[in-house]
């Protein structure tokens, strides 16, 4: 049964009218799907014309809880009677609260709160370099960061002058000095790209944009201790793979390996509000004083409160066993399309990157008729899609979307 009007080629009257509205007063940074959300609940969404979508994007897994999780909305609507902002100019009551929390979460002293993956990604950078030249010796304005090809941080300057997409980088240079790309999944490469004012390695443990893209068994645990080994500082973007979405916490804990810097976001704010943050120990984080770093908003009440409760629900292991049994479903139903229409796919936890046959469609236009039957995903490159449903999703309802991909492919 589609989800969607029994009529999927015609695009309702609301939706045609309000895309082309959104298009007349935006910039063309992105090419949205056809479709105009209105409402959500879990893992479901109704567009203007009332039509229902099953959500396997999940905002890039900034949903992982799903769209007005109780806990989370109530966490939210009490804060928002209190106190929303105070900026870090003072201290409020949620504050150490949040801070304890999600250090304890993941097993770190000090938490650095910020509010995009960016801003979280740019945070650890100034404090590698700066760890780098106060506690390591390295010569002012030396630094240098290596970091994976294939990778994506975020959007800002410097972290697209870091990465090989020209898509990213075309045309925003002049670019930061002070990184080195090495291929992913190359311990070896990595090894080699080391130098005396290398201060840390970046790298995503599981990467997303790249097609969710899993690096060889062992790649994690042996940055650890080429790190540990040469004074550099393992520096872990698990802001789109931590926080439930692999079926672990943190997706190194996949190889039981614990980086000197965990970056965070996305999900951490519940889907509700933007939270970020650097989560490490005092000898890393303790090279910042008043006046080296912030941010308007981080750490915001609003936002610790939000945070609080997201680190509430990740304490307990529940929402990491179910993405962790139900990801078995995942991976059992895309490998029994592999030569039906799935070339290849990779997947750990509730997220999967899944080549299709080229000439089947590019991925864009595979998630277009995924719409059409009421799913929404999206293409990552090429032919590749992803897909990351909220990791409250029913079976039941996995299944359904997983339906419809199998169908799309026939
Ligand atoms: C867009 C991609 C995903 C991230 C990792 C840092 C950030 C992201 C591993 C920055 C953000 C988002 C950005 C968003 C779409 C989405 C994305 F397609 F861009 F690459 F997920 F794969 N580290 N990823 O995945 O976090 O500043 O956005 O909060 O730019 O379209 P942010």
């Amino acid at each position: 049964m589609s989800l969607t009007t029994d009529r999927p080629d015609v695009t309702p009257q609301r939706t045609a009218a309000e895309v082309a509205r959104a298009e007349e007063r935006t910039a063309h940074n992105y090419h949205p799907l056809p479709v105009v959300l209105s409402d959500a609940e879990g893992a479901w969404l109704t567009d203007v014309d009332g039509r229902r979508f099953l959500d396997f994007l999940a905002g890039y897994s900034a949903l992982n809880f799903g769209h007005g999780h109780p806990r989370l909305l109530a966490a939210a609507h009490a804060q928002l009677d209190k106190l929303t902002l105070t900026s870090r100019a003072f201290v409020h009551d949620r504050f150490a609260d949040f801070c304890a929390a999600l250090g304890d979460l993941a097993g770190k002293e000090l938490v650095l709160p910020m509010n995009t993956g960016a801003e979280a990604v740019e945070t650890a950078l100034k404090v590698a370099r700066k760890w780098g030249y106060d506690v390591k010796g390295v010569p002012a304005d030396t630094a240098r960061i290596i970091v994976a090809a294939g990778n994506f941080h975020g959007r800002t300057t410097t972290i697209v002058g870091f990465s090989d997409d020209p898509d990213a980088r075309g045309g925003f240079g002049p670019f930061t000095p002070g990184f080195d790309i090495v291929p992913y999944g190359d311990l070896a490469a990595l090894e080699a790209a080391i130098t005396p004012s290398t201060v840390a390695v970046l790298v995503e443990p599981i990467q997303g944009e790249g097609g969710v893209v899993i690096p060889p068994e062992g790649y994690l645990r042996g940055i650890r201790e080429v790190c540990t080994r040469e004074g550099v500082l393992f520096v872990a973007d698990e802001i789109q793979a931590g926080l439930g979405r692999t079926g672990r916490t943190f997706a190194c804990d996949h190889e039981d390996v614990v980086p000197d810097l965990y970056v965070l976001g996305k999900a951490l704010g519940g889907g509700v509000v933007p939270v970020s943050a650097v989560v490490g120990d005092r000898d890393v984080l303790g090279v910042l004083h008043p006046g080296q770093h912030g941010s308007t908003f981080g750490g915001n009440p609003l936002a610790c409160a939000v945070g609080l409760e997201v680190v509430a629900m990740l304490a307990t292991g529940e929402h990491q066993r179910h993405a962790d049994a139900l990801g078995a479903v995942l991976a059992d139903r895309l490998g029994a399309m592999v030569g039906n229409g799935v070339v290849s796919f990779r997947s750990r936890g509730l997220w999967a990157g899944v080549d299709i046959d080229p000439a089947l469609g590019t991925g864009r236009e595979v998630c277009e008729r995924l719409l059409s039957r009421g799913v929404l995903a999206k293409d990552t490159h090429g032919s590749t899609i992803r897909l990351a449903p909220p990791l409250v999703i029913s079976a039941d309802d996995l299944h359904r979307g997983l339906d419809h991909l199998e169908e799309t492919l026939r």
